[in-house]
Formats: C-alpha cells, structure tokens, sequence
C-alpha cells in the first residue's frame, strides 16, 4: 500500500502507542494536519503557542512515562518550540518534537518561513533529525522514539519537508532500531553491587537522595524497599519529591539552596550518600568544597556523563536505579541506624518549618490549605519562582509522581501548559497548578485550550504583584533596590471568566478553606486568584556560593526565640 509522507508520519506514531499529539498548524504543516482526518485514534489538541505544544508533551511525558508528542510548522513555529524543548533536555523527558520544512528544494535558500531548525536544536536535543528522503521517514521515527525513551530520555527533533510529507512515500515500519554506538547500561556489573553493599553496610549515617531518575525507572516502591531495609533517611531533589510518600517516616523532604534545614544537616553530616538518578545540581549541594565534607558518595545514574561531573564518586554505579535497587536491597542485610535517625530528628525538633509570617494572607499557608484540602494526594503542578519553593517545602507528597515542574531550566510558564498534559494522563481527577502572577503572564493564552478540551485545571495564582524570586535576591543582595521586579497584571478571576472558566479571589486566610472547597468541587476548571503578600521571602535559604550547611532562617522565627 502507498502512502504519503504525511500518512507515514501518523502511521509510524499509531505504531509507537501515540494517542494524543499537541500541534500547531502552518504552511509547511498543513499535509500533516490534512492526513489527520484519516486517523481518528489520534487526538489533537490545538494549544495557542507552540511553546505550550511542547510543555504539555513533556506535562504528559512526565505523568505517563510515555514519550510526548508536540509537532509545529516551520520557521516560527519551530522556533517557539525551543523553550520547551530546552526544559525537557534539562529535566531529561522524553519528548519527540516533529516540524514542518520547507521542501528540500529551497532548503538554504531563506525560503519564506524557512529556519535552521535542527541546527538551532543541536545543544539542546538527545538527538536530531533532518528527513532528506521519504524512504527513510519511518526509519527516523523509529529511532526518535527508540532514543527518547530509552537509556536518560530526553527530546528528539524530527524536522520533515514539505515536499516529503505530499510526496507518495514507501512505509516500512523497521521491527528492530540499529544504532550500533548507543547501548545504554542499565544492570551495574555484580562485582559493583557486592562493592556496594559492603559500603553500605560499613556506613554509620547514610542518607539516599532520590532524584528524577527515581521517578523515570518507577523505582518508587524498590526506593521504599531499600530505604527501609538499610533504615536510612531519604532526602529529595526538587524533582525528587513525591518519590516516596511525605507521610514515610524515613523521608526528610528536600535539600538544596531552599532544602528544609534537617534534610540539608542530614546531608552534611552524613557519611554516606547514595545518589539515585540526579545530577548534583548546584541548586542541590550549595559550595561543592564545603558539600557533605565526610560522606563517601554512591553515585547511580543511567547516565555515566552525570557520575564525577560535580562530585566525585567513590562508587560509580552506571545502571537504571530500579534495577540497582532491587540488587541492592536483595544483597542487603536489615540494617540499624537507629542513633543516626535520633540525630537527624534532633534536626528537625531545632529547625522547624514553622510559618512566621504576619499579613493577612501568608503564602505558605496557601500551600497549607492546598494541602488539607487534597490531603496531600494532589496532582500537582508548579510553576517558577518563590511559590514552587513553597510548594517544595510545605506541600506533603503523599503520592508517587504526583509533582510536576521545570527544575533544571526553571522554565517561568511551564505550569499551565505542562498541566495541559498531565490532566490528559490523569483523566479521572483534576490537577492543581500554582504558579505566580509573574508566570501565569507568560502562557495565559492556555486558558482558551483548557475550555476547549474540557479539562478540569484548577489554577491557584500566588499573586503577589512582583517576580517574588527575583524581588528577594533584590532585597537581600542587590540592596533592595526593586527595578523590573513589580509586576502588574489584569483582573485574572474577570480574565478567567472571559474564557468561562470560574474563580474567585482570596484575601484573608479565613477565606481559603472555602475558596479551596469550591475550587475542589467545580465540575471544571477553576482559578482562584490568591492575593499574598508581597514581600514575603522564602526561608530557610542558603546563600550562593555558600554551604549548606550555613542556611538562613526566617529571621522573625529567631526573634520570637529570643
Ligand atoms: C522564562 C523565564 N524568565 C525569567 C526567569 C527568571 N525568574 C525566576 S523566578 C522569577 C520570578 C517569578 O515570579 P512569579 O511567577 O510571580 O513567582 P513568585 O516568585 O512571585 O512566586 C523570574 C523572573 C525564569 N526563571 N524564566
């Protein structure tokens, strides 16, 4: 049977399980979009800007574990991509991003809505892909899909001339991919684990710190296994959270430059670190000399790029953390740490958590409800800046990868569009965006899809009139001086409302339990618009360049202890 290139594209992501595709139309993208209609397994959804089209891909890639689909038409619309492709590279998501070409005939020539797509994408791609022949269309996909998903996942750009996508193309779906220099490791060799579990038997205080890759090998319950069979605390990157309940009684939360102070002593003062699936991030180890200066380090990445970037190791374990953990855990004796876990609770009673902020609506208290009403069983998504390190800090997990944000970009905008996605894989329940009123700004155009597809979003804007995060390191080291950092915005429940969705505005912490009940029981979407206050800063925080173990504490906690 003949085919177009266009019906190949479709055909090869039916094969690949795709159901869904988040896409933008255009010139070069209209053969695409014409061979749709004969394919009604696939849903598109129309998002308003493309970069919206890939944040929801990744949304949807984090919640599924499936690979997203974003597609997008030449030149700008390739372009507006870029951003959300940058956010999955850096997150490590599997993301297969498909753009529109001009024909191959005018390639190079500044054609009308021509770009450089693959070379523009280059830095920022697992891999990519310029189709030169209809005859190697499926093959291409093949292997995008193949490569996204497998080893450290990660976007893949698959960029198709017009001409190849109208053109009569031969379809051949290759059964196996031959990509004879890729071969991730994914089992640590046997003398490694035996290594391993002798280190981890001679430790005194270690500490396991759960990063993404937790999440990508679904290691959630091997994580808790090993966690409870060696008895050591668990400590999160922010991209960690949620991979092991808050409830469990070995998990410390996160750690890092807005860590709750006990997880950053746990580290410190540690011994041993036995690193699953993250990348030392500076935002996590705060002054590499001064980091964790007693601890051995075990480091477990799929990745052999990320073990000895930052930090050295002592163990380098190249593997996907599920399977090294259950190696682990099945070499391992019940060990008893029962001092060190005094210790670190010693942390915790001296360096509570507690709320010290007066006005009429405390932002951490939003946090607060938010999690009351949900009892910690949310489907969260946040955005960037102050109120996601709120969110990191007072909102309890309950649930496996129940979180959702950009950490390694720190993408502002991510939050409504990536929620996009994640609703879709979460059909059943509603999920809840917090994002700023600096962020909301950047992708409210979403707005509209979310009517559209009848998704039931609830948004809480923590809106407190500035770029709250740039407006604290303003105070606290460029002398207060606030420039660019007060934001306006527009009525946002009148704003909502236009588009037909319902909300309402919070003062006072006396209306947030009801605003949050209404927001829960809406059939659809809602948003409420949380007027905080506005120069309340995130605390505990370590300052750059500093250690962790030298965190600031919010200074009115200290003066109602004196
Ligand atoms: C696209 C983008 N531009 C700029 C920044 C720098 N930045 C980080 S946090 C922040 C302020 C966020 O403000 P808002 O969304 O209102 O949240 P708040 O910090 O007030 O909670 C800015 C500007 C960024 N992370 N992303």
């Amino acid at each position: 049977m003949r085919y177009t290139g266009a019906e190949v594209l479709w055909e090869c992501l039916i094969r690949e399980g795709v159901d869904v595709v988040w896409a933008y139309p255009g010139g070069a993208a209209l053969p695409l979009f014409d061979a749709l209609a004969k394919y009604p397994q696939i849903h598109h959804v129309l998002v308003r800007h493309e970069q919206a089209a890939a944040h929801a891909a990744d949304g949807y890639a984090r919640a599924t574990g499936k690979v997203g689909v974003c597609l997008a038409t030449s030149g700008p619309g390739a372009t507006n991509l870029v951003t959300g492709i940058a956010t999955a590279i850096m997150d490590s998501v599997p993301v297969v991003a498909v753009t529109a070409q001009v024909a191959d005939s005018v390639i190079g020539t500044d054609a009308f809505q021509e770009i450089n797509i693959t070379g523009i994408t280059l830095p920022i791609t697992k891999h990519n892909y310029l189709v030169r022949q209809g005859k190697d269309l499926a093959r291409i996909l093949r292997e995008a899909f193949f490569l996204a998903r497998t080893g450290r996942p990660g976007p893949v750009l698959v960029d198709v001339p017009k001409d190849i996508l109208t053109a009569p193309c031969e379809f051949h779906y290759p059964e196996r991919v031959s990509r004879p220099g890729y071969r991730p490791v994914v089992r640590s060799a046997p003398y490694q684990i035996q290594r391993a579990v002798q280190v981890i038997t001679g430790a005194r205080r270690p500490v396991v710190l759960a990063g993404h890759g937790v999440h990508i090998a679904t290691a959630w319950e091997e994580l808790r296994l090993f966690a409870e069979r060696i008895n050591a605390p668990v400590v999160s990157t922010l991209l960690g959270l949620s991979a092991i309940s808050a409830d469990h009684p070995l998990c410390l939360g996160m750690a890092g430059m807005h860590g709750v102070a006990w997880a950053n002593l746990a580290v410190q003062n540690a011994d041993l670190l036995i690193a699953l699936g993250m990348r030392m991030d500076d935002r996590f180890t705060g002054s590499l000399p001064h980091f964790a200066p007693e601890a051995k380090l075990l480091h477990v990445d799929i990745d052999p790029a990320e073990i000895g970037k930052r930090v050295p190791a002592f163990l380098p374990m190249v593997g996907d953390v599920r399977l090294v953990l259950e190696a682990l855990t099945a070499g391992l004796p019940e060990l008893d740490h029962r001092d060190w876990l005094a210790q670190v609770a010693t942390y915790r009673q001296r360096h509570p958590l507690d709320v010290h902020a007066q006005g009429a609506l405390p932002p951490q208290e939003v946090i607060r409800m938010l999690h009351e009403v949900t009892g910690g069983e949310a489907v969260l998504v946040s955005d960037v800046g102050q109120h996601q390190m709120w969110v990191a800090q007072h909102y309890r997990f309950r649930r496996v990868n129940s979180f959702f944000t950009s950490g390694g970009l720190g993408t502002m905008g991510y939050s409504v569009p990536a929620a996009l996605g994640v609703q879709v894989a979460h059909p059943a329940e509603p999920v809840w965006v917090v994002v700023g009123d600096g962020s909301v700004q950047m992708n409210l155009q979403e707005l509209a899809t979310i009517v559209q597809e009848h998704l039931p979003i609830k948004i809480v804007i923590m809106n407190n009139g500035y770029l709250g995060m740039v407006r604290q390191w303003q105070e606290l080291f460029h002398g207060a001086r606030y420039i660019g950092t007060p934001i306006s915005g527009p009525d946002f429940v009148q704003l909502a409302a236009s588009y037909g969705i319902p909300g309402r505005r919070v003062d006072r912490t006396e209306d947030l339990k009801p605003a949050f009940a209404t927001a829960r029981e809406a059939d659809g979407p809602y948003l409420l618009d949380c007027r905080v206050a506005e120069d309340e800063n995130v605390y505990p925080m370590v300052r750059p360049g500093t250690s962790n173990t030298d965190f600031v504490e919010d200074p009115r906690g200290r003066a109602q202890e004196a």
